[in-house]
């Protein structure tokens, strides 16, 4: 963003001359700009700058709750010397009238989001100006989120730029920006959590530090200055905050919590019936295979090669009949066809983006001269969403979106496709009455097309849709899980993916995943086996490779590393239930479902440049081996107790160890006072009920919600779903674990439960006569039926 480092004039505001209360917050007049303060939750606040003084009736386009859709909250103000004060039971926000600058406190008046030069606007240039904001880095904060970006977990002293990009020649570590533009990061300190979200769709840019030292600033090429601070103290509460502007991910269809099979490349029926029975045939669970752009019929949208896929109906009903799911990749290029329905369709509709001189933009994409919809409009995405109609009918139940960015080549595909660029930044894009150029909506083109995609699925499935999309912007999540994109085959990207994964979740996407062994490139047997391992309990569970590189199945290398996917892939599908409740909890509360450990040890300054270990939900820690040849790792341990997974042995935090790994251990550890629901080894995610529900425990003090439904409807919007929580509690010898009361509508199946009891001596088993016991392992195993009443079980202990 060169131009925005260009020398320019830029305004301050100079000294407050009057305010007024306005609904819910305050207007701070300026004599000529004003700034807008408004009130959202205790903790959620909004600031809008006017240079001129007026504030334009304008689209945010990406929150999910419009200012007047949250309920009333209570502020005060106060007056003092020099400065004005709103508080909330939570914050205070300082208004300095000398030179307008905003500050926030907590209750104990500790300063946070402070303004250092404060809020900055450039002249106008073609109906819109530079706008800018420059704040105080506290000492000792560190910042996280900002979406999917390469480099380590901490942002501090990185500029980061948000514009939805292809790189299309692959990224390394300093590569800037990638393919999600999401203006969201988290700053956190000792006891000090806050959020913000850069409400501005414009090109933009944080920089946090890296030019000035001991300040970061938000500024964007154009629009309006618009952010929202949400503060925490704890990042849960900065995730609540978020989730309340930004909205949730609805819950995804149980299936798609399994394995997901991928490859350019599978161009024909047979191959893929082949890649089904592999699986069924070597016992290795799957739920779904993805088609790539090769499905299509000269790679027009929406159509099949009728020579690779002569009758995809029959083939994908019997994909599902083996328990398999079919998503299928649809681009944003429509081929410029006249023959070509969704073409003419949508040339019918004007639906198709216009250049600046009202001619329709045409680029290049894969099907050569490509037309490209405008999904900024409602009534595009649904004629957009009516197209998934064919698709559900031939039986396909997810879409995957890509190159919607979007990409477009320079050149047509058979000549190579030459520079990748995008749409035209004066192009004209918008809703009627609202309309505006392409560099406005640049970075919501796959958010669009994403939310397109969901709403069709969700109509004509009439079951939970998934929808997968490389580009999006903040508030992604409440269409589709992302993917990473075009990572490669090096130990570099899988040690990059962690990182990338916990930001995107602290972001408010909770449902990413990366190109399980890379997608450029050839993998090596022991790289795709440590990328299995991580990949299976990232939350989501792809593995995807490019065409004409070596084949990336969990087989392709060898019967040792098969037996690692196989057992890793078992392993996820056996944490099911727990996997799903932590989908649960991100549905409702905005949660990441793969947390850094600073998420939950948030005053451990240690945990925040911890960018290669990762907490599965509250309980599970994973330390991924990430380096060729590697048997050992450093990993740390933040305070408390914790059981080595594979060996049961208790290890007492805070500590630093150097764990064993050979290729077929990746180090794991659970937290005391863990509570593992778990089910039977399954090929599939619908396979059987729950039956037994696995309760593994390692004693301490802990909870855990156990959320059960259908897996794949609507209903538990309804209230079908129902929730069983846990407790777990060590008192000097005792330990007691609670099931509570079942509540909710939905009545799972009839089953039995097993608790098995980790890290315990034989006395355990008094007065449990059903019990039994395993020395070496140390392990008390129990079984009873659920009846879904309460129960307290008493473990006597040393
Ligand atoms: O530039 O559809 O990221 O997953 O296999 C290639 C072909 C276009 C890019 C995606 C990748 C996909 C590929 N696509």
């Amino acid at each position: 963003m060169s131009q925005l480092s260009k020398k320019e004039t830029f305004s301050t505001l100079g000294t407050l001359r009057s305010y007024e209360r306005a609904g819910r917050g305050i207007i701070l007049d300026f004599g000529g700009p004003r700034v807008a303060i408004t009130v959202l939750t205790q903790r959620v606040i909004r600031v809008r700058l006017a240079p001129d003084g007026t504030f334009a009736a304008r689209r945010s386009w990406a929150v999910a709750r419009a200012d007047d859709q949250f309920p009333q909250v209570a502020f005060e103000i106060e007056e003092s010397g020099g400065a004005l004060t709103l508080k909330t039971a939570s914050l205070a926000v300082l208004i300095e009238r000398d030179r307008g600058s905003l500050s926030f406190a907590d209750a104990e008046g500790k300063p946070f989001c402070a303004d250092e030069t404060g809020m900055q606007w450039g002249e106008p240039e073609a109906g819109t100006r530079r706008v800018a904001c420059t704040k105080r880095i506290e000492a000792d904060e560190h910042f996280f989120g900002f979406g999917e970006r390469t480099g380590p977990l901490d942002k501090l002293n990185r500029q980061l730029i948000n514009w939805a990009t292809d790189p299309a020649l692959g990224h390394g570590p300093g590569t800037d920006p990638l393919y999600l533009a999401i203006p969201v990061f988290m700053a956190l300190r000792h006891g000090l959590a806050y959020g913000i979200f850069f409400n501005n769709t414009w090109r933009s840019r944080f920089d946090m530090g890296a030019r000035r030292p001991g300040t970061w600033t938000m500024e964007a090429e154009g629009g309006e200055l618009d952010y929202y601070v949400v503060f925490g103290p704890a990042p849960q509460q900065v995730s609540e905050g978020f989730a309340a502007l930004l909205g949730t991910m609805p819950l995804p269809p149980r299936w798609a919590l399994g394995y997901h099979q991928s490859r350019w490349g599978h161009a024909t029926e047979s191959m893929v019936r082949e890649l089904a029975g592999e699986f069924r045939r070597r016992g290795i669970p799957c739920d779904a295979i993805h088609l790539d752009i090769d499905h299509m019929n000269g790679y027009r949208v929406f159509t099949w090669n009728p020579q690779g896929f002569p009758d995809p109906q029959t083939l994908l009903s019997d994909l599902r009949r083996n328990g398999f799911h079919t998503v299928a990749i649809v681009d944003p290029g429509v081929k410029s066809d006249p023959d070509f329905r969704v073409y003419r369709e949508g040339m019918e509709r004007d639906a198709f983006i216009r250049r600046a001189d009202g001619s329709v933009f045409h680029g290049y994409v894969w099907p050569d001269d490509s037309v490209f919809a405008d999904y900024t409009r409602p009534e595009v995405r649904e004629w957009w969403g009516e197209m998934q109609k064919a698709f559900v009918d031939a039986g396909i139940s997810g879409i995957w979106n890509d190159m919607n960015e979007p990409t477009v080549f320079e050149l047509p595909y058979s000549q190579g496709t030459g520079e990748v660029g995008t749409i035209d930044l004066d192009a004209i894009q918008g809703p009627e009455g609202e309309q505006t150029i392409h560099a406005e909506v640049h970075n919501l083109y796959g958010q669009g097309m994403a939310r397109a995609s969901y709403e069709g699925l969700r109509r004509y499935l009439g079951e939970r849709p998934f929808v997968l999309t490389r580009s999006g912007f903040a508030g992604i999540q409440r269409w589709s899980a992302c993917w990473m994109g075009d990572n490669s085959s090096w130990w570099e990207h899988l040690e990059m993916a962690m990182p990338q994964l916990m930001n995107m979740g602290l972001s408010g996407v909770p449902f990413v995943g990366t190109d399980i062994g890379g997608f450029v490139g050839n993998a090596s047997a022991d790289l795709f086996a440590r990328w299995m391992q991580f990949g299976a309990l990232s939350p989501f569970c792809r593995g995807h490779s490019m065409i004409a590189t070596e084949h990336h199945e969990p087989w392709s290398f060898g019967p040792r590393v098969e037996a690692i996917c196989r057992e890793f892939l078992r392993l996820r599908y056996r944490l099911l239930p727990y996997l799903y409740s932590l989908f649960w909890e991100a549905a409702r509360h905005g949660t990441p479902v793969l947390r850094p450990l600073l998420y939950h040890f948030p005053d451990d300054l240690a945990t925040y440049q911890l960018h290669d270990q990762a907490l599965l939900g509250p309980q599970l820690l994973m330390a991924p081996i990430y380096h060729p040849g590697r048997e050992h790792r450093y990993v740390y341990l933040p305070a408390g107790a914790w059981y080595d997974w594979w060996s049961d042995e208790l290890i007492a935090g805070p500590a630093h160890l150097l764990a064993h790994a050979p290729l077929e251990r990746m180090p794991l550890y659970v937290r005391a006072g863990a509570i593992i629901p778990g089910g039977p080894d399954l090929s599939y995610a619908d396979e059987r009920a729950l039956d037994p529900l696995t309760l593994d425990l390692y004693p301490g003090d802990g909870t855990f919600t156990l959320y059960e439904d259908d897996g794949r409807s609507f209903e538990y919007e309804r209230g079908q779903f129902c929730t069983t929580s846990y407790t777990l509690r060590r008192t000097g010898g005792r330990l007691d674990f609670e099931i509570g009361p079942r509540e909710g509508a939905y009545i799972p199946p009839a089953r039995q439960i097993v608790i098995r009891l980790h890290g315990v001596d034989e006395q355990a088993m008094e007065g449990h006569p059903g019990a039994s016991f395993d020395p070496e392992h140390r392990l008390l195993t129990l079984q009873f039926s659920d009846d879904g009443s309460t129960r307290t079980l008493r473990f006597k202990m040393q």
